[in-house]
């Protein structure tokens, strides 16, 4: 297409230019065309316990995150941070429903955490979050 594009002769515009606004215009509908799938692929939470800010009672804390599509569980973590620090790799299960994943901590001290999750969507894209939260005495 590009080897026989002939300008009209009475049209002073070069043909690079023309060409190169053709494609930028071609590249917006592209994007506008598929950035509406590209977003609901994304995984995104939908909602959790814990949820952000609450309180649990400890020790023993089962993690549910739901989110809005499946997730690759295999390729997801789950990670309790106290403070900045790494506390426990959480162990995610595996079966259950596809947009849900689930963990459990066992044996947590009263105290301030945060449930740092890192899932992978099935487009591929991996998306992340914090869940600040605080385990209470039983
Ligand atoms: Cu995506």
């Amino acid at each position: 297409m590009i080897c026989c594009y002939k300008p009209p002769s009475n049209v002073g515009v070069p043909v690079s230019i023309r060409l190169s606004t053709l494609f930028v215009a071609a590249l917006t509908v592209a994007l506008a065309l598929w950035s509406p799938d590209r977003a609901q692929a994304h995984a995104i939470i939908v909602d959790s316990s814990p949820s952000v800010g609450t309180e649990m009672p400890g020790p023993d804390v089962t993690m549910t995150l739901h989110y809005n599509n499946r997730i690759d569980k295999t390729r997801s973590r789950l990670t309790l941070m106290v403070g900045e620090k790494p506390f426990l790799k959480l162990p995610i299960d595996e079966g259950g429903a596809p947009d849900v994943i689930t963990a459990k901590a066992t044996g947590l001290a009263p105290g301030a955490y945060r449930l740092r999750w890192q899932v992978l969507a099935l487009d591929g894209h991996i998306t992340r979050g914090e869940i600040p939260f605080t385990v209470t005495a039983p």
